[in-house]
């Protein structure tokens, strides 16, 4: 008999993401984590300002939903005063590598004890697709009608490998859900992060590549296609900064 897989229960409550969109895929195998590490009734989110904004229609646990941009700022000043409680920054690429970039680079910077999840779906989801730092090189968007021009703006925002290179965090890596085996490994990343707060070691962030069919133009299943094909050979998935260990 099929062993059947038990809906956390503080994401049990319908969401309202998109249909084909990663966010809900990633909120779950949060949730999963805290439950299977005994933390789900101790953890505080700061959520960012996008289409993360929807987890906390879905959401039974304590969050705050924060200016745009600065979650993580949120969280380090929750971790600080309530060191007890597992503190989970929930942002967007646009909120956390655009907008939030000063409040992004600062709390890796000082190895604050919280984890970060960014959701990386290349585009300002929310506001109906505009370019953010993390855009593909000729990718369009509401904001370039012809194809993101990186001599003028700058290439894609890798925050895992800057930070694991540059700061001394405690754990970076990054993840992708288009496929079954890498669900399964970006759990494996997500349970290291939170555990590496656990244990007091430092800073932990993982990124997410998901889907945004609604603003690519694209199938939820197209979209998967364009997440493996050329967004992964860029954004490449795997641990950047192991614990304890180098950066990779
Ligand atoms: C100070 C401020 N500036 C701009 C906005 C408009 N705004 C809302 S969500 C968003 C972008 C969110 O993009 P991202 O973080 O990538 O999240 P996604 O929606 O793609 O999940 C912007 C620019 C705002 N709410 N507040
Ligand atoms: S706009 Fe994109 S990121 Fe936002 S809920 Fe829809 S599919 Fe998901």
């Amino acid at each position: 008999m099929e062993k059947e897989r038990k809906v956390p229960h503080f994401v049990d409550n319908p969401s309202n993401f998109c249909p084909g969109c990663g966010h809900g895929i990633v909120s779950r195998l949060v949730a999963e984590c805290l439950e299977e590490l005994g933390q789900d009734r101790n953890v505080i989110y700061t959520i960012g300002i996008g289409c993360s904004s929807n987890m906390s229609a879905g959401m039974k646990a304590d969050r705050l939903h924060c200016c745009h941009g600065r979650a993580s700022a949120v969280a380090s000043g929750m971790k600080r005063v309530n060191p007890q409680n597992v503190i989970i920054s929930y942002q967007g690429d646009g909120d956390a590598y655009s907008i939030g970039m000063g409040e992004s680079m600062g709390t890796a910077y000082r190895n604050e004890k919280i984890t970060m999840i960014t959701i990386n779906n290349t585009n300002y989801g929310m506001t109906g697709g505009q370019m953010s730092a993390t855009t593909m090189p000729g990718q369009k968007t509401t904001t370039t009608v012809y194809g993101r021009d990186c001599s003028v703006t700058g290439n894609p925002f890798k925050f895992p490998e800057l930070v694991a290179s540059q700061f001394d965090v405690a754990y970076a890596a990054r993840g992708s859900v288009d496929s079954v085996g890498n669900i399964n490994r970006l759990k494996g990343y997500i349970k290291d992060a939170l555990e590496a707060q656990i244990a007091g070691e430092g800073y932990s962030v993982v990124e997410v590549l998901i889907p945004c069919p609604t603003n690519w133009g694209m199938t939820p299943l197209e979209s998967l296609d364009h997440i493996r094909n050329n967004i992964i050979p860029y954004y490449t998935l795997g641990v950047k900064k192991a614990r304890g260990g180098k950066s990779v």
